[in-house]
């Protein structure tokens, strides 16, 4: 079987499991923002929203590279540079001052989030964003540290080119910085 066979028996299963609805709600429109590589597409959307016991961080993401990608929350609301590789958005939001990752003893940082997974892009699925793209992943996450206490206070969600390996201090060896999205706690 061709690996090409293996990726369209793949997206149609995907598709077969996935929702069919290619819009996202609507109701929080008013927090979603859109993300935008480094060129300035929009690849995906992001919202933020608070309550006083936490925060529900979401996201969706198409027309990036196939496989994992770090997330975090970088201090610095600024996604002005994206031809300099979104380096304005400086470290990950830390303001207890501890070190990176889940797996770190002196961990977590405020602003890391969990790995997403793109999957390839799937031609013709119903799974798309409003202007008609693929979708390739969707995360939703849970901060429990991230309250309306912070409020008002905003971040730059960074999505990075490689995984998150939740352990090096202070990047988790993500790579690259391929999407900056500016969301404020409101
Ligand atoms: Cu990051």
């Amino acid at each position: 079987m061709s690996i090409i066979m293996l990726l369209f028996l793949l997206c149609g299963l995907l598709s077969l499991g996935g929702t069919t609805h290619g819009q996202s709600s609507q109701h929080d429109s008013d927090l979603t923002v859109p993300m935008k590589n480094t060129d300035g597409t929009v690849i995906g959307q992001v919202s933020l929203k608070v309550s006083e016991s936490g925060a529900l961080f979401s996201g969706t993401f198409w027309n990036i590279a196939a496989g994992w990608h770090g997330l975090h929350l970088h201090e610095n609301p600024d996604c002005s540079d994206g031809d300099q590789g979104f380096l304005k958005s400086g470290g990950h939001a830390n303001p207890a001052k501890y070190l990176h990752g889940v797996h770190n003893e002196k961990g977590l940082h405020l602003g890391d989030l969990a790995n997403i997974y793109a999957f390839p892009a799937c031609q013709g699925t119903d799974d798309q964003s409003a202007s008609g793209q693929p979708i390739q992943a969707r995360t939703q996450q849970i901060m429990t540290v991230l309250t309306a206490a912070d409020a008002p206070r905003s971040y730059a969600v960074i999505l990075h080119a490689g995984a998150d390996d939740y352990a090096t201090n202070p990047t988790g060896n993500s790579g690259k910085r391929i999407g900056c999205a500016v969301v404020t706690v409101h």
